[in-house]
């Protein structure tokens, strides 16, 4: 008789590290192309110096993921997929900046205006967030795509940037240093300084795919919930990385000031929540048609079970 094992013997699993490999190699190269050195060229240097150190490209690979499952051609949504990745670069940039989080240290480097001064990385930032919407709007305009599918990607993805993303999230994250934070606004902070952007990041691959408008609302959806989780788990990371510091057990002593969720909700409730938020993304999932389901789905759990 025919084993499952003797039909699927040539047919490998589907595995997310070779999966995340490849497309992480597919961006950077068409980031090194989208972006060689130019004049002037310290600010070429300070937006390559940020744009290629080391970032996992996770945004990126949901662009490219939500494309395949609405059965996209992928060189069509490469433009949208490491223009997400400029302005999360930006975002990088302008979190560090001394009149921010004032940061010295990203990914084990020194920050960007550490490296290249203040002035060069705060326009290094903007360089990068108005080159994101260029490439976005020629390789709409280069793929054939109608106009209406290149603008609503434009519009997403300023959307994810401005008064209802990024900046609202930061504008809020920075009143609430030193008060005490409640559930509701961490929430807001973390949907609006991570999870929009990853969002928009899916939800553009579907647009320019030529996605339905319900598979459009169901990547979104599926997003949203991941977004949320990428911060749950960061905060839980965050708890552990702290304990072990201190040589602590994770989640008997939270030591840390920053509102996070383990400390508004418990180790348990989080843990609980971000099996809730896996469990709603995956749900999102069902309603499309088996296969092409599988990175989003791998992606999901990676999300909730990194280590770093
Ligand atoms: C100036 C338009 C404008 C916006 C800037 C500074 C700012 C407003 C917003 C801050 C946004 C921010 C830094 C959010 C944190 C997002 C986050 C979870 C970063 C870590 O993402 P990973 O783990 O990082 O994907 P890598 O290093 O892998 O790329």
């Amino acid at each position: 008789p025919t084993s499952t094992s003797t039909v699927f013997k040539d047919k490998d699993p589907f595995s997310l590290e070779r999966y995340m490999a490849s497309k992480a190699m597919t961006v950077n190269e068409a980031l090194d192309r989208a972006l060689p050195l130019g004049h002037p060229e310290r600010l070429f240097e300070s937006m390559r110096y940020s744009l290629f150190a080391g970032g996992k490209r996770v945004r990126p690979m949901l662009t490219l993921a939500a494309c395949e499952l609405v059965g996209g051609d992928e060189a069509a949504a490469l433009p949208v997929a490491y223009a997400v990745e400029m302005v999360h670069t930006m975002s990088l940039i302008h979190d560090d900046l001394p009149c921010m989080d004032d940061d010295h240290l990203r990914r084990d480097r020194p920050t960007n205006h550490v490296v290249f001064g203040v002035s060069i990385a705060l326009l290094a930032g903007d360089a990068l967030l108005a080159r994101a919407f260029e490439h976005v709007a020629r390789g709409c305009t280069e793929h054939g795509m109608p106009a209406n599918c290149a603008l609503r990607a434009v519009a997403e993805l300023a959307s994810a940037v401005g008064t209802d993303g990024l900046v609202a999230g930061q504008v809020v994250d920075l009143a609430s240093d030193g008060t005490d934070v409640d559930l509701a606004t961490l929430e807001y902070i973390h949907v609006h300084k991570t999870a929009r952007l990853l969002e928009a990041a899916a939800v553009c691959g579907a647009i320019v795919s030529g996605g339905a408008d319900e598979e459009i609302e169901g990547i979104r959806r599926y997003a949203r919930y991941v977004g949320l989780l990428f911060q749950v788990v960061d905060d839980v990371l965050d708890v552990t990385r702290a304990s072990e510091q201190l040589g602590k057990t994770a989640g008997k002593d939270i030591a840390t000031d920053k509102a996070t969720y383990p400390k508004l909700m418990g180790m348990d409730g989080t843990l609980a929540y971000a099996a809730q938020l896996v469990a709603s993304a995956e749900a999102e999932l069902d309603r499309f048609d088996g296969t092409c389901t599988e990175p989003l789905r791998h992606l999901a759990h990676f999300i909730a079970y990194r280590q770093h």
